[in-house]
């Protein structure tokens, strides 16, 4: 490729090539020129928002470089690259992690002091950017950076969404939703106008028949939008490797709107056209763990498997080599079933397109695409009805027919004449209307299937897939228990922790092999040490306490133990179990004399996390915890010794604050229900402790720290099935304790009784399927226990940084390691640092 440049153009670009600032002084007449000339201010016109601005261009031009520099070695090398399609990226602030990763950070805080500025305001400036729920978009943004820090050539595929997950806002004690406009100031995402797939809905099949009578199908008609990619580039850890985020953005394909209508009159559906095609890619679908069958997010999945794969094919077809090699070029990964329709446009390309046969097509397709499942509710299995995808993906519906019609075949070869097991595993559920089962067709086009944690994936085996595993065999489904990258969860969330850490275990090894952590162990009983780590510990709660002065007014004791829930509503991970559980703690000290009273642990009961927008109870269970909090919060008897707080819109970087300030945090899903968990992992390695149920990674966390280091109660995933049928038939009494709270609550101690009404009939009268009331007195008990482990001091912090120095294993780099040998096949390409470093 260099070869066919003539030399004086070569010597040419050579001599000028832009290298980045390489010093404080470099990177402050950096920043002076952003802001003078890209931002058109100056020193008297540089607020934050400015210096903010100007630093992240700065270090933009730093990561273009090894960027493009990535980007042409893997393209050169021609290595197998593996595509991450996700409908969600929760990736929020890039700035911080920009600094830290290509390790320049320290020079940028003596840099913007030189300004006049400190680094952690011009870091605060930055909205987060919020393209996802939860767990599993905060996911696939973990995997990035472990993707780009490991070297491997790996690209993310995504929709730019317009609006990213809503705002919350708190307003007389309910959440309230507010759109999140997060495009105002991007420099992250580079338009490439030039980068366009455009993308068929609706229309009609067309058969006809070859020369050599082969039948051909031809997809006709219907509408059409324009896919525009934006990449986003992702900066490895301490490697000049950085990977792209292609995010597609949808438009009116005939430009900005339709100029013949427009010439000829007919303005008002020429720009409904355009906004039609705009609304594609306009907002994420604010549901977790809940799938509603919108036809919008249908269209969604759809344009943007259409345009991912167009563009993987594309690039394929560069290397010239024959469609057999696919799948040794290409490993496509499946984040949940959003993104299954690709395994059906694959085999639609290769045979309609390309004239394949159907099972030499198929054979590619199925060696190209891995499957992750992150849950087994039932609610949350994607389901679309045939007439859908009939009406809008007329040939897909066809062909999806045909690989079912082909898998039943091999079912009936395997296990021949069982009616029952052909109805329950057919891709296509007999129900009126009929429903395609996506995660059946993910299993069908994959050729691994995983879950996210043991407990989980041993569940998807015996449970919802398991005759899946009679057809395939057991090697098909496996299990990868997630991880978090360290980077953003133990370096740039905690600073002073990580820096204490480094001075313990030789330098910041650990950052890229966690398992170096273990070191650790052996400085155990060094006073200075403990007294350092738990002092970092206060200092991060004192900065939590001043927050949340800030934004409810509510005063806390930074030396109260912490106790935080942080994650999504919902009632399978039980938040109202724990405001039940305050609002017993608060009766218990209502009934205590004053004296016994000043012995009580004082606590702080910490919520954060957003409600579905049409999920009633979830914002009802909100709606209590900020009840409770305004009574007794105010209650004099009560003072420092409990304080209820919900802290309004969580999101990542308010994550990054929170969870270093834990001392306790509550991970109480009903057993069998949260596949994996992340944020558990996270508090661990921020020296908190958990309290947790048996259910998804709590097992495993138990299994590394061992179970004198973390507080399991309830019953387990086994026992969950048996006592909801006990439920129903009868024999079921709510638990005392738990009674005495919805009395107390339906005493109106906290409002409206009515308003809570649904979230006690839910126990009492309907069946109690989350085990609330079974599982409460073991809750209570173990939260008993934490009070009085909390009180030795010395053996807490014992406990926390052996807690700390097991974690290793929680490390997105080991999960990222063993997708990339059990299921991708791929290897990682190290670039060389430009000539600047
Ligand atoms: C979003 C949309 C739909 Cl239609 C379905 C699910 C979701 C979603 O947000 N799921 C999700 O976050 N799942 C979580 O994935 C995490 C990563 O694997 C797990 O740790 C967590 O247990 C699981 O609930």
């Amino acid at each position: 490729v260099e070869a066919s440049i003539p030399e004086p153009q070569r010597e040419a670009w050579l001599r000028h090539q832009c290298s980045g600032f390489k010093d404080k002084d470099g990177f402050e007449r950096e920043v002076v020129r952003h802001v003078e000339t890209t931002l058109a201010r100056s020193l008297y016109n540089c607020d934050e928002s400015a210096a903010y601005s100007a630093c992240a261009l700065a270090f933009r031009d730093r990561l273009i470089l090894e960027w493009n520099r990535t980007q042409q070695r893997q393209t050169f090398a021609d290595s197998k690259r593996v595509y991450y399609l996700s409908l969600e990226f929760l990736m929020g602030r890039a700035l911080d992690n920009a600094m830290l990763n290509v390790g320049q950070k320290d020079l940028a805080k003596a840099g913007l002091a030189d300004l006049g500025f400190r680094i952690e305001d011009v870091i605060q400036q930055e909205h987060d950017a919020a393209l996802g729920n939860g767990g599993l978009g905060r996911l696939a943004a973990c995997f990035l950076d472990s993707l780009a820090s490991l070297n491997y050539p790996a690209w993310g595929y995504g929709l730019r969404y317009r609006y990213g997950i809503f705002k919350q806002e708190i307003i007389d004690g309910y959440q309230v939703e507010v759109p999140d406009y997060w495009l105002d100031f991007n420099p992250w995402e580079f338009p490439r106008h030039d980068v366009t797939v455009d993308i068929q809905f609706y229309g009609n099949v067309v058969k006809s028949t070859d020369g050599s009578g082969k039948t051909v199908c031809t997809w006709e008609g219907g509408e059409t939008v324009r896919a525009v990619a934006y990449d986003v580039p992702i900066p490895g850890y301490d490697t000049p490797t950085t990977n792209n985020l292609r995010l597609w953005s949808s438009k009116a394909a005939s430009g900005e709107f339709d100029f013949q209508k427009f010439n000829s009159g007919d303005y008002e559906s020429s720009v409904a056209d355009q906004q039609r095609a705009e609304t594609i890619s306009a907002v994420l679908y604010p549901n977790d763990n809940l799938d509603r069958g919108k036809e919008l997010r249908l269209k969604q999945q759809y344009f943007w498997v259409a345009a991912s794969l167009y563009d993987i094919v594309r690039r394929f077809k560069k290397t010239r080599r024959s469609w057999k090699e696919f799948p040794d070029q290409v490993a496509i990964q499946l984040n949940d079933t959003h993104p299954t329709l690709a395994i059906v446009e694959l085999q639609r390309i290769l045979t309609d397109l390309e004239g394949l046969e159907w099972d030499e097509a198929w054979n590619i397709v199925t060696h190209t695409f891995g499957y992750t499942n992150h849950t087994v509710l039932p609610e949350a299995l994607e389901k679309w009805s045939v007439p859908l995808i009939q009406h809008l993906l007329p040939r897909h519906l066809q062909i999806i027919y045909d690989i079912n019609l082909f898998f039943l075949q091999t079912v009936e070869r395997k296990f021949p004449g069982d009616r029952d097991l052909l109805r329950d595993v057919s891709i296509i559920e007999e129900s009126q209307p009929k429903m395609i089962r996506m995660a059946y067709l993910a299993i069908v086009g994959s050729h691994k299937v995983n879950g996210v944690a043991e407990l989980h994936s041993d569940l998807i085996r015996t449970t919802i897939f398991k005759d899946f595993v009679r057809i395939f065999g057991p090697d098909k489904f496996t299990n990868v228990t997630n991880g978090i990258t360290p980077r953003r969860w133990l370096h740039q969330a905690n600073p002073r922790l990580s820096e204490l850490i480094a001075s313990k275990t030789g330098g910041h090894e650990f950052l890229t092999d966690l398992t170096v952590l273990n070191k650790l162990e052996l400085h155990i009983n060094d006073k200075a040490f403990r007294k350092e780590w738990a002092d970092i510990k206060l200092a991060n709660k004192v900065r939590l306490a001043a927050h949340i002065k800030t934004t409810t007014g509510v005063t806390v004791n930074p030396a109260a133990l912490f106790d935080v829930q942080v994650k999504r509503i919902h009632e399978y991970k039980r938040q109202q179990m724990n405001i039940f559980g305050a609002i017993h703690r608060y009766l218990t000290l209502k009934a205590m004399s004053p004296k016994e009273r000043k012995k009580q642990l004082p606590r702080v009961s910490i919520f954060g996390g957003k409600a579905a927008p049409g999920y009633w109870m979830a914002k009802q269970i909100i709606h209590l915890i900020n009840s409770v909090g305004a009574v007794v919060n105010n209650d004099p008897e009560i003072g420092d010794l409990l304080k209820v707080v919900f802290l309004e819109d969580y999101n990542v970087s308010k994550a990054e604050m929170i969870i270093p300030a834990s001392d306790i945090s509550e991970h109480i899903s009903t057993a069998g229900t949260e596949a994996s968990g992340t944020s558990n992992m996270k508090f661990v390695l921020n020296g908190g402790l958990i309290i947790g149920t048996c259910d998804g990674a709590n097992i495993e966390i138990t299994r590394e720290i061992s179970e004198q280091n973390i507080f399991l109660f309830g019953h387990l995933a086994e026992e969950v099935e048996e006592l909801r049928h006990s439920h129903v038939y009868g024999t079921h009494t709510v638990d005392p304790e738990l009674a005495k709270v919805f009395d107390e609550i339906e005493k109106g101690t906290f409002g409206s009784p009515q308003d809570f009404a649904g979230m006690i009939s839910a126990v009492r009268e309907h069946g109690d399927y989350y085990l609330v009331s079974d599982d409460f007195a073991s809750y209570l008990e173990t939260q008993g226990l934490v009070d009085e482990a909390y009180r030795n001091q010395e053996e807490w912090v014992s406990k926390c940084i052996t807690s700390v120095a097991r974690m290793g294993f929680f490390s997105s780099d080991r999960c990222i390691n063993e997708y990339a040998e059990e299921i991708w096949n791929i290897e990682p390409l190290r670039i060389d640092r430009g000539s600047e470093a």
